[in-house]
């Protein structure tokens, strides 16, 4: 039986829980925030990860595009977002999408993820002609993810169709899966405060269900270091979870740091160190169902993302190349980094690392590394 060395009697229960293979509860989901003891929750989380992932983190060689800023939204979280005609505003057309995409296969690309603005003239036909021809351009083992529920709710909006018939033209364009953002926090009142127009909890929830039911996987996130409260980070993973025990199609989790600079929020302070480990370490504990959880490395950051491996993380995403959402509210860390410097970094951790696909096909297992000491050496 594994021991745990606990600083804080509050956590013994949960620990018994870990170990057992038990749901957490709300009310420990709130335990686990209200403890100082990171170490403690880090070595919970250590287990579950190994008992899922072995010794392996995962990683990927994928390019990120933004076709347009443009959005109709405009939520108070977002910098990258412009209204038509605003300074700053940019729109690619699809040549230039298509060519961006076939850019990152010489570099052994198994993804290309797509997230944008919900543009006010772009009708749903141009994004089924952005898939399909993409589809076109990519081999088959390029996975095309891309469109939050966000936007396919905006596409069903504008074209008249159902959401579920949405996702059905995309995937028969070609559609693989679906990115997790959008999501934010699922509670009525940060929602109304902070992105009133945009997607309900429900609703999200709804689109992935659907997504699940044709066979599309997704992935979810939580938009955390904001205005919302520990309870509301809580319920949030407690409603995924009971998501994914009825859909089952979410492959990872991904918290997502707030980052404030440029944003109507801009007067709040960035996540801390510590807030970010802990919420991906809660992460892993409460989502007993979803395999994989994430530490996105653009938003976390390199050196959080690197210790985040023994705080329950067996992903941190991939070689993104050009990321615009993060950067234009402040993030400090590169936009792109090689195959072999994540391989450097997650080999000085002592795992494995294992280059994925999106669906977490394997397409290369590093277990012949040499030990490194820093970085990309
Ligand atoms: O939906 C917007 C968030 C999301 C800010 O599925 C912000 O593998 C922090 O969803 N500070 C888009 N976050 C990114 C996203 C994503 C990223 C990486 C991997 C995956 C995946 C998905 O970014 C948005 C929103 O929730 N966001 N503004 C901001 N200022
Ligand atoms: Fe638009 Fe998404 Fe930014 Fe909200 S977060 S304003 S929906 S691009």
């Amino acid at each position: 039986m594994t021991a745990f060395r606990l600083a804080d009697p509050a956590l013994e229960p949960i620990a018994a829980k870990t170990i057992n293979g038990e749901r957490l509860s709300r009310a420990d989901g709130l335990a686990l925030y209200a403890s100082r003891d990171l170490v403690g929750i880090a070595q919970m989380a250590d287990h579950v990860r190994r008992r899922i992932n072995g010794d392996r983190v995962h990683f990927m060689v994928n390019r990120h595009i933004n076709p347009t800023n443009i959005c109709e939204n405009r939520c108070k979280f977002c910098a990258f977002s412009r209204s038509k005609g605003q300074e700053g505003a940019y729109e690619m057309t699809l040549d230039e999408i298509v060519a961006a995409a076939r850019e990152s296969v010489p570099e052994g690309a198994h993804e290309i993820h797509i997230v944008g603005g919900l543009h006010p003239e772009w009708p749903f036909e141009f994004y089924v002609d952005m898939v399909r021809r993409l589809r076109e351009a990519l081999p088959a083992k390029v996975i095309i993810q891309a469109f939050t529920a966000v936007e396919i709710e905006y596409y069903a909006k504008i074209s008249d169709l159902s959401t579920l018939e949405v996702l059905r033209q995309l995937k028969d364009a070609g559609l693989d899966a679906l990115p997790g953002g959008g999501a934010e926090i699922f509670s009525e009142r940060t929602r109304q405060a902070a992105w009133e127009k945009k997607t309900s909890a429900d609703d999200w929830l709804r689109i992935h269900g659907e997504a699940h039911s044709l066979g599309i996987k997704t992935n979810c996130t939580m938009l955390y270091g904001h205005i919302e409260t520990f309870e509301e980070r809580v319920d949030h993973l407690i409603r995924l979870r009971e998501q994914q025990d009825v859909s089952g199609g979410f492959l990872a989790f991904i918290p997502l740091a707030f980052h404030p600079a440029n944003t109507e929020l801009e007067d709040l302070p960035s996540t801390t160190g510590y807030d970010d480990l802990k919420t991906l370490a809660i992460s892993r504990l409460m989502l007993d169902n979803i395999d994989h959880i994430k530490a996105f490395w653009i938003m976390v950051g390199l050196k959080v993302a690197q210790l985040s491996t023994v705080f329950g993380v067996d992903d941190i995403d991939g070689t993104v190349v050009e990321e615009r959402i993060t950067h234009m509210a402040g993030a400090t860390t590169p936009e792109a980094l090689t195959k072999d410097e994540l391989v450097g970094l997650i080999v000085e951790t002592g795992h494995t690392p294992v280059e994925r696909d999106t669906l977490y096909n394997v397409i290369r297992v590093y277990d012949d590394m040499p030990a490194t000491g820093s970085l990309g050496s």
